[in-house]
């Protein structure tokens, strides 16, 4: 029997969790934009996300906050006090949280040499991502560092911007059987930045050595990103044989859907209609921005954000879903708050990696007893709250390394300080 199961490996909220409305495009960055954040409360949110699924899945990751303020970056900036506070903000950035932008991940059945393929992203688009790479590749490096088991690749070179999974679904019959890979890309030209290059999703797709004939490329729909969807994650989500689609999530969806059931026939496509849940309601309150798991009876959750619970039109359409025959039998709503002031939903927080657990190195691994030692350090050491007219601050900078290195060393991950 195969051991290779779906780990999710959620993203620590760093202890420098701030609004600083960096992200063009995203529109909850913008709108909370100079608000106070509350770090503390976003990594207990993003704790407690955790713990959930690992009580429904058996199995849960995580990876560490990376090395804020990034003081290489802050002095390559020439930071004087006279820049523009989005600028000094940069190094401050605790959008590492958001895992599904750290790495695009092939599984091993899917890859000619029977390794898990894992290709850091660049996240080129935007200098508070950019800087993520090089800490995440160490932090990618150690986890999967067993060269059996796993391939960590460099990045796609500049200027092909590659955001990671967040535009990469993957459809299966089993997650340990050969899957169909879909990249989804966008094109330049409209209001906001589209962050995902098709370029780089078809060179990450020849260096994880995937067969062409289970790959498929597809555009994100321009009237997506231009109402917010800056990642497909916005818009859409997969899981074995289902794709949660908003009507409006590919250009040419007719097209988009042929190809993907081409590659993968027993496609089940589950699509949301605009007359139902508008473009702008599915963005706002991240409604595809869920986790869909595969439960050990078998059948399908969605975890989404509370935010769903709240809109009239979408909850009324996740009661049909409970309520119909369809694949996707309970909707379980989550508060990430924290992270959804800065656009960052249920599943833009977790980097999805089939493997076998024993094949990961099991300090990134979670049980009951770790979460509440780094609910301890949380409690103990995270900032209650950041106002942004603190950051670049001294004395905030002491407090969030100091913080970050109390976790390191309770998960004994010390070599990564
Ligand atoms: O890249 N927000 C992130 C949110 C990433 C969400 N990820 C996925 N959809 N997978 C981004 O836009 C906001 C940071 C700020 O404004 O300070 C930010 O970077």
């Amino acid at each position: 029997m195969s051991k290779l199961v779906e780990i999710n490996f959620d993203g620590i909220v760093g202890p420098s969790h701030n609004y600083a409305g960096l992200s063009l495009g995203n529109i909850a960055s913008a709108d909370h934009r100079g608000e106070p954040s509350f770090p503390r409360a976003a990594a207990l949110q993003g704790l407690a996300k955790m713990r959930g699924n690992l009580a429904r899945l058996g199995v849960q990751g995580f990876l560490l906050p990376l090395p804020r303020p990034n003081t290489p970056l802050a002095e390559r900036l020439v930071l004087d006090g006279s820049e523009d506070p989005a600028l000094r903000a940069a190094p401050w950035s605790a959008s590492s949280m958001w895992t599904a932008n750290a790495a695009t991940v092939s599984p091993a059945p899917d890859t000619a040499d029977g390794r898990c393929h894992l290709t850091p992203a660049n996240l080129v688009t935007m200098l508070h991502r950019a800087q993520e790479w090089p800490d995440t590749k160490r932090q990618l490096d150690l986890a999967f560092a067993d060269s059996a088991h796993f391939a960590v690749h460099d990045p796609v070179p500049p200027s092909f911007g590659d955001e990671g999974a967040a535009n990469h679904m993957r459809l299966c019959e089993n997650h340990g059987e050969a899957g169909v890979e879909v990249f989804v890309y966008g094109r330049p030209g409209g209001r906001f930045p589209a962050r995902q290059h098709e370029q780089a999703s078809r060179l990450v797709a020849r260096a994880h050595r995937l067969d062409r004939t289970r790959c498929v490329f597809v555009e994100q729909s321009p009237e997506a990103i231009d109402a917010g969807a800056f990642h497909n994650d916005v818009v859409a989500v997969a899981n074995g044989r289902v794709l949660f689609a908003h009507e409006q999530a590919f250009a040419e969806r007719g097209r988009a859907y042929d190809a993907i059931r081409a590659a993968f026939p027993p496609l089940e496509v589950v699509e949301v209609p605009a007359s139902e849940v508008s473009l702008e309601e599915a963005i706002r309150t991240y409604l595809f921005n869920a986790q869909l798991l595969t439960l050990p009876s078998g059948g399908m959750a969605l975890i989404v954000p509370e935010e769903c619970r709240e809109s009239a039109s979408v909850w009324q359409y996740c009661e049909a879903l409970m309520a119909s025959n369809g694949p996707i039998r309970e909707v379980i709503p989550v508060d990430v708050r924290q992270s959804m002031a800065n656009g960052g939903g249920p599943a833009c927080l977790r980097l999805r990696v089939v493997c076998d657990p024993a094949s990961v190195d099991s300090r990134f691994l979670l049980d009951e007893e770790k979460a509440d030692g780094i609910g301890q350090v949380i409690a103990a050491h995270w900032p209650e709250q950041i106002d942004p007219r603190d950051i670049g601050r001294e004395s905030l900078a002491r407090d969030v390394i100091a913080a970050r290195h109390a976790l390191l060393d309770a998960l004994d991950l010390s070599q990564l300080a």
